[in-house]
């Protein structure tokens, strides 16, 4: 019998890989959309049918994760088998500028979900899109077993988002999971998280459409495999006899000047020549290190990563110079946004 999902945050970079998965798997798909003055649709537009049409498997439905009534209405009319709940205010540097609404979207958003399936008696399994930024300080590697020690609002707002989908599973059975994500990035990448930053500034240097990257601290280190990987293991998560938590990371680690030399040299540049020191990419509080162990998700999900850091940059490099030269400046960077 083909599921029905309901995927919150399609519109973003895992939304859309996820959206994509599903669909491969005879899912009808059903996806929250903020409405925006302009298309936000960009990374679903290729998974587009015509509503109109008979077999469409893709829906799209305006709201919010402000909105606690508009998520009731659509649970109760969509009837999913299956909630993944991947939106959220999800930089952890916006965070500091923003930490009430982050507070109100990232952590509360996932209350709202998880009160509505409780108070209609849906019989759905839900995912929440927890984060390794919650293990903060915490010495790596980082498994499940680890303390968290958040260092951000978005880590902090993470976690209560977590405890709650513990909660509501202990409290009301509900099969609710989390599965803790380290960085994963890909061409889909936003482009204001450091790993596309670079790998798109690489590009247009190499192009001739720009001279100058402005980053801020090169010395953390960070576990970064490759996204379409990580949403065959939320899936995966879904598909368990019981519900659990599930760290998800390629346990390996490369600091950000690592990553800066991997993609400036496969564009065949020297970063010195590019890179420039700029102190509003700088954070309150950094998070130094994180390694995951990810030795529960193999052994109970059978996954394992096949694309490491060094291949990464490498698809996103190629990904940018294949890419046809944008219109407008587009890096925060170039624009001057911060951060
Ligand atoms: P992303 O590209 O930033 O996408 C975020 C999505 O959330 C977008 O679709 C965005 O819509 C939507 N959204 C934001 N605020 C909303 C609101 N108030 N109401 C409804 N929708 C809203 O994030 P991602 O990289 O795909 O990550 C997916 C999830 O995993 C996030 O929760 C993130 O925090 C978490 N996570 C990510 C990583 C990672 O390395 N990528 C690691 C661990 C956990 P618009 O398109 O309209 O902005
Ligand atoms: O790419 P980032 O912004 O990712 P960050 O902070 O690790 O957060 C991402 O991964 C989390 C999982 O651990 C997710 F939960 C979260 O939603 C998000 O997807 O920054 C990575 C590192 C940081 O240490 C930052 O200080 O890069 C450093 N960095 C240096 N220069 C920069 C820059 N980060 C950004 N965004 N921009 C810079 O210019």
């Amino acid at each position: 019998m083909p599921k029905t999902a309901l995927i919150t945050g399609i519109t973003g970079q895992d939304g859309s890989y996820l959206a994509e998965l599903l669909l491969a798997k005879g899912y009808t798909v059903h996806g929250l959309i903020r409405r925006a003055s302009a298309f936000n649709t960009q990374r679903i537009d290729h998974l587009y049918q015509d509503p109109h049409e008979a077999g469409t498997r893709l829906f799209l439905h305006y709201g919010d994760l402000a909105d606690g009534s508009r998520i009731s209405t659509l649970l109760k009319r969509i009837q999913p088998a299956e909630v993944y709940h991947l939106a959220a205010q999800s930089h952890v540097r916006v965070s500091f500028d923003e930490p009430e609404f982050t507070g109100s979207t990232t952590g509360l958003g996932t209350t709202r979900l998880l009160e509505a399936i409780r108070s209609l008696g849906l019989p759905c399994r839900f995912y929440q899109a927890s984060s390794s930024e919650m293990f903060g300080t915490a010495p790596p590697p980082q498994s499940e077993s680890t303390a968290f020690q958040p260092r951000s609002p978005y880590a902090a707002a993470k976690l209560y988002a977590y405890w709650m989908t513990r909660n509501y599973r202990e409290a009301y059975g509900i099969f609710a999971v989390n599965g803790i994500l380290f960085n994963h990035e890909s061409p889909r990448r936003g482009e204001t998280f450091v790993t596309r930053k670079i790998a798109r500034a690489a590009a247009r240097i190499a192009r001739g459409e720009q001279q100058l990257l402005h980053l801020g601290n090169l010395e953390a280190r960070r576990d970064w495999g490759y996204a379409p990987e990580y949403v065959e293991a939320m899936w995966l998560m879904l598909q368990q006899d019981a519900p659990d938590d599930y760290v998800v990371a390629t346990g390996t680690s490369y600091s950000v000047h690592d990553f800066l030399v991997l993609c400036f040299e496969h564009a065949g540049l020297d970063w010195q020549d590019h890179v420039r020191f700029d102190e509003r990419y700088l954070r309150p509080c950094e998070v130094p290190d994180l390694v995951g162990d990810a030795a529960k998700a193999e052994r109970r999900l059978g996954w394992r990563p096949q694309v490491l850091t060094p291949q990464l940059a490498r698809i996103m490099v190629d990904a940018e110079l294949a890419a046809a030269a944008p219109e407008r400046p587009g890096s925060d960077a170039v624009v001057g946004v911060a951060p």
